[in-house]
């Protein structure tokens, strides 16, 4: 038997936190959808992205998400180096001092920020706070480092983890009280400049999304009841998830206007040696991509992974039959490994001799790589490797002379593919209501709802108490940037008054 802490224990304090989790899973009605939501939870341990961790809402990112980030990783920071963007690292802790100073944003947050309150068996004098995000552990910073009109515009963006200690239902990468992001902070001396680079970055979180993780979004402005409250104006890609009829905020780019400048004191000469503020954006994309990912694309035989962001992208297996070539069908599997490496096409093959080959197909479809190739004693005699496609289980024979171009061209379709089945799927569940009526039936049957709505602050808060049930109260997600036509005199779905856009609308993660 394990001792205090011991392995034992800690199983035991997981399945009690997966019982409870299902439970409250009922409670709030999120399993009452498809299989693969329902076991969410398990769903995931079995495809080697994360471990459950013996602290609630606390997971390990296994290689196989990890390489999804760093590939998501290389793309974003190479371009926002090509946009002058500067690496930078800051501490963890944040001194209570400059957290109290941002006291009025912060208000609503105060029960996320974690505190580290001892050291050993003693109290600190001072307990200190760490980071749920940047702004005032840099800001201060910025203030020192900003002075003149040449210091301008200051771009820097880390990588790093923060914490916020939530208390509503954990889910693996969508909601974990520690995660992995990108945060941007930039200053500027002009509102033009800094308004540019919100939608530059939005640009490119879209790409993340769609071009990346084919999964599709859309762009647009956060409500003021929806924006972060510290800022001037937010705005997100959101995507939806057909299955739970979710929103979800993928990645928020915000407009700071001059609020932090006041408050942090961030001022600086301009040209005409005036004393002047700057303007600011913050901006952030979290390893909450990935499960917003898997949810999209994952079926009940397990992940569906994009070819651009997989770390195995084509799986290799030998399919030997009993007096066949051993030898030189697992020599063709190495070579074609090797072929497809040599042109940038990350390949592996699985040459374990314990498991049958098709044990290996059902476990590496699970896994969710894209392309697997198999490889027998017919294939060997026809100078040929059979493809089968992940996404849709379209199997083919290609001549092995023409293995790369072949391979390359299937990965590109699947990539294609998975965005357009996925965006289909998306567009399926939009509905465009113009009463509350339709609005609230649109809600019941889970749809993604565009809505002419009079952009009152008020109405929204009535909209979501008005909503309020077991599986959460239905919010604005975002007025899109590419709006439909709105008639004269269309009104709000809500209040009745002149409707001044179309919002989309829904219960969210
Ligand atoms: C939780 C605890 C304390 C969100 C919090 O979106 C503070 C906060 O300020 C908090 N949760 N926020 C808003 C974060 C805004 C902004 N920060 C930089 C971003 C992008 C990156």
């Amino acid at each position: 038997m394990a001792g205090p802490g011991g392995k034992k224990e800690k199983v035991d304090k997981a399945d009690k936190a997966g019982k409870k989790k299902k439970d409250l899973k009922k409670e709030t009605g999120l399993g009452l959808s498809v299989k693969k939501d329902e076991n969410f939870g398990e769903w995931f341990c079995k495809h080697e992205m994360i471990e459950y961790y013996d602290i609630s809402g606390c997971y390990i990112l296994r290689p196989w998400s990890m390489a999804i980030w760093e590939i998501m990783q290389i793309f974003f920071d190479a371009e926002i180096k090509k946009m002058k963007v500067k690496s930078c690292y800051c501490p963890l802790f944040v001194s209570p001092g400059v957290l109290e100073k941002e006291k009025d944003h912060i208000e609503g947050f105060a029960p996320e920020v974690a505190w580290v309150t001892k050291s050993g068996k003693h109290d600190l004098e001072v307990p200190i706070a760490i980071r749920p995000t940047s702004e005032t552990v840099m800001y201060p910073y910025y203030s020192k480092w900003i002075r003149g009109h040449r210091d301008l515009p200051l771009k820097l963006n880390q990588w790093c983890n923060v914490v916020r200690w939530e208390f509503s239902n954990p889910t693996p990468f969508i909601r974990s009280r520690e995660f992995l992001w990108q945060e941007g902070h930039t200053a500027f001396a002009t509102k033009e400049e800094a308004d540019e680079e919100v939608l530059q970055i939005l640009e490119l979180y879209r790409r993340i999304y769609e071009e990346y993780l084919a999964v599709p979004v859309v762009k647009g402005m956060k409500s003021e009841n929806e924006k972060f409250a510290g800022g001037l104006y937010t705005t997100s890609v959101e995507a939806f998830i057909p299955n739970t009829g979710r929103g979800v905020q993928g990645a928020t780019s915000h407009c700071l206007g001059q609020n932090f400048a006041k408050m942090f004191e961030i001022n600086y000469e301009n040209e005409k040696g005036e004393t002047a503020m700057v303007w600011q954006n913050s901006w952030a994309y979290s390893t909450r991509t990935i499960g917003v990912m898997i949810m999209t694309h994952g079926d009940d035989k397990g992940l569906v992974l994009p070819p651009k962001v997989a770390s195995v992208q084509v799986v290799v297996i030998p399919v030997p039959y009993k007096d066949a070539n051993t030898q030189g069908i697992f020599d063709a599997c190495v070579a074609t490994v090797a072929a497809l490496e040599k042109a940038g096409i990350r390949a592996e093959a699985d040459l374990r001799d314990n498991y049958s080959p098709g044990w290996k197909y059902s476990n590496w479809e699970m896994k969710g790589v894209p392309l697997r190739i198999e490889i027998g004693p017919r294939d060997l005699e026809n100078k040929q490797v059979r493809t089968v496609r992940r996404d849709n289980g379209v199997k083919e024979d290609i001549p092995s002379e023409s293995l790369v171009e072949h391979v390359e061209k299937l990965l590109g379709e699947i990539q294609q593919n998975m965005f357009q089945v996925a965006k289909q799927k998306r567009e399926a569940c939009v509905e465009e209501v113009k009463t509350w009526d339709e609005f609230t039936e649109a809600l019941n049957k889970k749809k993604l709802i565009l809505a002419p709505w009079c952009d009152e602050e008020e109405v929204e808060r009535d909209v979501k108490a008005r909503t309020k049930g077991e599986t959460g109260a239905a919010k604005t997600l975002c007025s899109p940037f590419e709006q439909p036509e709105l008639p004269q005199g269309t009104l709000c779905f809500a209040s009745g008054k002149p409707a001044t856009k179309w919002t989309y609308w829904g219960r969210s993660y």
